[in-house]
């Protein structure tokens, strides 16, 4: 599928246009409106969200409750519609699109911020819901979930990182799904150990907000059952890594994307970052031909084709450039020295934006999965 959004902040409201999705697929628009409710949530939002109740609106392409293979307009009202009474800004926030767009554009900041704010996100994971429907149909389960918020992790040892890897490994996405959903923060840490890491990590963002301040975070997703052969290694525009990493990256705030052990392979060593291939004669008919790995390191992607095992993706997103406590920035008119504006904001967004990772992630499986052709293996 392909699909544009359109929208502004305080506009309207959000329209995704989907195009080149099959035809006679039963779209279950309460599943739609789940995944926004889950993009508003998650501990550190700011006010906005009390305000908005997000619930897609389908204005085409949908005959009697099945697709029709026509364009499909999805549409998201905002409640706070004031785009045209809002103030403009003349102080740009460093981190933010503000000085760029402004530059780029010759407009003033508040039509380049209203384009530029991770609302727009709603039209995504409505779009998004629709392929995770999809693939759910082929057996595929995308589950995204906080790994950590600031540096929550960072007094762990390289190698208790890994073993935390290796503990989410052995989860199934069933398992994943169940801790996430219980958490305030969408983290899967096991039953014992989430009361601990919650009450920590809400202190945490409480005392950031206190000191006016904003935190980012880490992001992991995991796609379950997808078969080996998305992608092709046959041409660089064509390989799955290369189309994750571009849709994650261009999510707001995300300034990494690394799959598998990503970064980390630069601290190891070949022998150890590679997942050995063995051969289980029990399973030769089944879809891995009896080829098993019993580590997942590449994160189930190799030569840009997706390898069998789970598809692991992690994302880094920087703190929200807006902060009570703002940085210093220059007046567009006058050139003097002058804080950087601020309006009402997330203190941290990282349990949403795991929705919008896991939604964009879903655009991009189904569309190598709608070109995926098996691979005829002769012996
Ligand atoms: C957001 C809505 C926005 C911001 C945030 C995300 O609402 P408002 O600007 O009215 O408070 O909370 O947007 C940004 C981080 C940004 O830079 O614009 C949302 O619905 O996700």
């Amino acid at each position: 599928m392909d699909y544009k959004t359109a929208g502004e902040s305080h506009g309207k409201g959000f329209l995704a246009l989907v195009e080149n999705f099959p035809a006679g697929f039963v779209i279950d628009i309460p599943v739609i409106d789940a995944e926004l409710r889950r993009r508003q949530g998650g501990y550190g939002r700011g006010g906005r969200q009390a305000i908005e109740v997000d619930k897609v609106e389908i204005l085409s392409g949908v005959w009697r409750g099945k697709t029709t293979g026509a364009p499909i307009a999805l549409w998201v009202k905002n409640a706070d519609n004031r785009i045209d009474t809002a103030p403009d800004i003349t102080n740009p926030r460093p981190g933010h699109v503000d000085l760029a767009g402004a530059v780029k554009f010759g407009l003033p900041i508040r039509p380049i911020m209203e384009r530029a704010s991770a609302r727009e996100t709603v039209a995504r994971v409505a779009a998004g819901a629709l392929a995770k429907q999809y693939l759910e149909s082929k057996g595929i389960t995308i589950v995204g979930f906080v790994r950590s918020i600031g540096n929550s992790e960072s007094n762990l040892t390289d190698e208790q990182i890994q073993n935390l890897n290796y503990e989410i490994d052995s989860l199934d996405a069933n398992e994943l799904l169940r801790r996430r959903n219980c958490s305030e923060f969408y983290i899967v840490r096991s039953d014992a150990e989430s009361v601990e890491w919650e009450l920590k990590l809400k202190q945490l963002i409480d005392d950031v907000s206190a000191a006016g301040d904003s935190i980012g975070g880490l992001i992991e997703v995991r796609a379950f059952g997808v078969p080996i052969g998305l992608g092709t290694h046959t041409q660089w525009d064509q390989k799955l890594d290369g189309d994750i990493a571009k849709s994650i990256m261009s999510i707001q705030a995300i300034k990494g994307v690394e799959i598998g052990l990503g970064f980390n392979v630069t601290k190891m060593l070949g022998s150890k970052v590679h997942d050995p291939i063995e051969y289980d004669p029990s399973q030769e008919n089944s879809a891995n031909r009896g080829f098993i790995r019993r580590t997942n390191n590449a994160g189930g992607i190799e030569g840009g084709i997706s390898n069998g095992a789970t598809i692991v993706v992690r994302c880094a997103m920087k703190p929200i450039p807006t902060m009570r406590k703002p940085l210093d920035s220059i007046d567009w008119n006058t050139k003097e020295s002058k804080q950087a504006v601020y309006e009402r904001s997330d203190v941290c967004a990282v349990p949403a934006a795991s929705v919008v990772v896991e939604n964009v992630l879903a655009t991009v499986l189904m569309n190598a999965f709608k070109k995926f052709s098996p691979i005829n293996f002769s012996k």
